[in-house]
């Protein structure tokens, strides 16, 4: 038998990529200017779902969709589960929601006031009790905390409650559950913020315990930050939980991945294989965190996955053989090459071929266009109240 190469050798290693979708992502989003309201946008959690599963029934990539409590708030979450699993998704992250609340002025998990602490915490009981009920594994945690003002807040003060607010949190989750700590350098503080970088979110979960891990946001670091740098020390640590993938021009943009910089995402996806985070064997969670504030939803949602896939491919392209061998013996041009022969070959047409072998659309994109849904979709939800970021 020869050996294969070039894409048929990596095509069975795409089997299985699975990138969860927030829910958020199909409502009405915008900037503090302006939210624009858009024909066929979901009024319920259901029909979020039912987005959702479109997007994965063009692509085949977006198994799980995550929700947000409280945006995502209904009666019965078993029930909803059951839907989406008649839809053809699970239901997946749950993302707590500690920045839309009078009482969080001055912070929640870090706040000076016990009572405000514990109402925080509470809310975080409540969304691990909603994951037994949907399946979920992950409860992820972003916290909008921070001060304003050189001298505003007692910066190791509020570290200190942090940490005993989240050993609170780690205690009630399952035996089959994580904690995901997310980070964010700023926004809405801006002098400080409580967890700012991967450091501190580390520093944190290791406290903590197994369970307990990173997520990196790709639209959470100051500009020209080495994201992928940040990937190989997490995942040498154990301590890489999940992606929010997204793109960002200038601050926590939330466009769509691989858009503002495809190379980047490719340097990103390049370290999670190199360092053990894709695959079957791998803990890590791919998901996105965007919104689609002047584009439809939908076809967002489908180019986004598939632009994760599509560099997955090229980084799994990378010739490491070759690679290594230019490494070890300091050809500093050479190994640049073969990383740069990978990110250059256009494996488009050879997804669309693997894609019609596996009976998907070869072009999600455009059999979504021709698939009517947008219009169905469009004439079938007037009235109600088009749904949001709250
Ligand atoms: C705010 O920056 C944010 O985008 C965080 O990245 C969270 O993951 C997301 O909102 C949902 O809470
Ligand atoms: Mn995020």
């Amino acid at each position: 038998m020869t050996s294969q190469t070039g894409f048929a050798a990596i095509a069975a290693r795409l089997e299985g990529q699975a990138i969860e979708l927030p829910s958020w992502a199909f409502g009405n989003s915008g900037t503090r200017f302006k939210v624009f309201g858009s024909a066929g946008t979901p009024r319920s959690v259901e029909e979020k779902i039912a987005d959702a599963a479109t997007v994965h029934r063009f692509t085949g990539l977006a198994p799980k969709v995550a929700l947000h409590i409280p945006w995502d708030e209904v009666d019965d979450y078993a029930a909803l589960r059951a839907y989406a699993g008649e839809q053809g998704v699970e239901l997946g992250t749950i993302n707590s929601n500690t920045f839309q609340d009078d009482d969080y002025k001055f912070g929640a998990l870090t706040h000076v006031d016990p009572k405000v602490r514990q109402k925080a915490i509470d809310h975080h009981f409540e969304c691990i009790d909603i994951m037994h009920a949907t399946g979920s594994r992950d409860l992820k945690i972003w916290l909008a905390e921070g001060s304003n003002y050189p001298g505003q807040a007692d910066l190791r003060g509020r570290q200190d409650r942090l940490a005993e607010s989240l050993s609170a949190i780690y205690d009630r989750i399952g035996e089959e559950q994580r904690l995901v700590l997310e980070y964010k350098f700023f926004e809405p503080a801006f002098y400080h913020t409580d967890v700012p970088d991967w450091g501190t979110s580390y520093a944190q979960v290791s406290a903590l315990g197994e369970r307990a891990v990173v997520c990196l946001d790709t639209g959470h670091h100051a500009p020209g930050t080495n994201i992928e740098f940040i990937v190989m020390q997490l995942l040498r640590l154990g301590k890489l939980g999940s992606f929010d993938f997204n793109s960002r021009f200038y601050a926590d943009d939330d466009l769509i991945v691989g858009a503002a910089d495809p190379f980047q995402l490719f340097r990103i996806v390049f370290e999670v294989i190199r360092g053990g985070g894709y695959g079957p064997d791998s803990d890590v969670a791919f998901m996105l965190d965007q919104c689609h504030n002047v584009e439809d939803k939908i076809p967002g949602q489908i180019r986004s996955v598939l632009n994760v896939q599509e560099m997955t491919a090229r980084a799994l392209l990378v010739d490491r053989e070759a690679l290594d061998a230019a490494q070890s013996s300091g050809d500093v041009l050479g190994a640049n090459a073969v990383f740069m022969d990978a990110f250059y070959t256009d494996v488009r047409g050879d997804l669309a071929a693997w894609r019609e072998e596996r009976g998907l659309p070869g072009d999600p994109m455009k059999a979504y266009a021709e698939s009517g849904y947008q219009a169905q979709i469009e004439a079938a939800r007037v009235g109600g109240t088009q749904l949001s970021w709250n």
